[in-house]
């Protein structure tokens, strides 16, 4: 598909959304116990709410990035990160198998990078086929991607590719100038046309409005079919970012926007994805009370860390939740 025909499709795909910025932030306006009330309702009548998925992640190109971020600290213009090289083959493998070991179904690895150029993306397709090859589904997030290059990764079997929306579209150019949501947008149907499962969601607590959060909530339930996973990150603010100083979020709010993705996308693996590691046992149960049946597992996000596994492990026993 040209860039022009997928440009007219993402612009034509809000037309017949069913979803309205005003609908999801009515949801957001109800009265807590009645927004959980309504969002356990709709997990239960789709999935086992006492089952959560693992998905653990692995920086495998860090730092050095073009774009500008402004939540990032892998952006080059901050001078946060050191910029690493694309790992090696067997460094993957190491880590893709720990985490197996530890119980992770699913492996993603993330790169800094705009996109992947050509040569890069063929030693990530070795990745992916050796992580495939151990008995683990795979994810991958590299940026934009060009023409023939989603098709490359189907046809390497990978299974999910994770580019989100990250903010609503009224918000977005005030986080990032490099690139347009558009641009996001375009990558998301190259890989839904590929056949791939997308992952797909984005970044809350970073000075937006609670009708910026139902605008993003709202944007990605339109995308018809709405991704399979949405992993609704709440922001690690990172010193030397220009988001260091972004003012907190309720922790309720987190909870609502959570209920509200629930809600807006039945079906989906809504994922409590950054930021769990600054939240209570408890606040994270609420995010599962909330319809949250994902999480990202291990110690490491990408450069900050994550929940220590044997916390997780802990948590899942207290609250009898499963994981598949
Ligand atoms: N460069 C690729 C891209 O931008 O799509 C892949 C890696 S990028 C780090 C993946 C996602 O991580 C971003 O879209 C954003 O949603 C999330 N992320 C990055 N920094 C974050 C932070 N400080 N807090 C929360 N989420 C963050
Ligand atoms: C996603 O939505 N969150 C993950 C994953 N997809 C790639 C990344 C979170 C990054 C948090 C900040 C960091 O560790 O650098
Ligand atoms: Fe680069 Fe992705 Fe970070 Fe943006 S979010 S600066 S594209 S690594």
């Amino acid at each position: 598909m040209t860039v022009a025909t997928a440009t007219a499709r993402a612009a034509a795909a809000p037309i017949s959304a069913a979803w309205s910025t005003a609908t999801v932030e009515a949801l957001f306006e109800l009265p807590f116990a009645d927004l959980l009330f309504r969002a356990q309702q709709v997990h239960r009548a789709h999935f086992d709410a006492n089952a959560v998925q693992r998905s653990t992640l692995l920086s495998i190109k860090t730092g050095g990035c073009s774009e500008d971020c402004g939540y990032c600290s892998q952006s080059a213009r901050r001078g946060t990160i050191e910029r690493e090289k694309l790992l090696e083959l067997d460094e993957v493998k190491v880590a893709a198998k720990a985490a197996k070991e530890k119980g992770a179904s699913r492996f993603c690895m993330g790169a800094a990078w705009r996109g992947p150029k050509d040569g890069d993306l063929d030693k990530v397709i070795e990745m992916v086929r050796t992580v495939k090859d151990l008995g683990m589904e795979t994810c991958l997030t590299l940026g934009l991607l060009g023409p023939g290059q989603a098709e490359k990764l189907a046809a390497a079997g990978l299974d999910y590719y994770n580019h989100n929306l990250d903010t609503g579209a009224e918000f977005y150019d005030l986080v990032i100038t490099t690139h347009s949501q558009q641009a996001r947008m375009e990558t998301l149907i190259r890989v839904r046309d590929a056949g791939m499962k997308i992952c797909c969601g984005g970044i809350v607590g970073m000075g937006e409005s609670r009708r910026v959060r139902a605008s993003l909530l709202a944007q990605l339930a339109n995308l018809n079919p709405a991704p399979e996973s949405v992993p609704i990150n709440h922001l690690v603010a990172i010193p030397g970012t220009p988001m260091e100083n972004a003012p907190p979020l309720d922790p309720f709010e987190f909870v609502r926007t959570i209920a509200a993705a629930r809600i807006a996308m039945p079906t989906s693996w809504v994922r409590l994805s950054a930021g769990r590691h600054e939240m209570s046992d408890e606040l994270q149960a609420l995010c599962f009370l909330a319809g949250a049946n994902s999480i990202f597992y291990g110690d490491k996000l990408l450069t900050t860390g994550n929940t220590e596994a044997e916390r997780d492990e802990a948590l899942f026993d207290r609250l009898g939740l499963k994981a598949v």
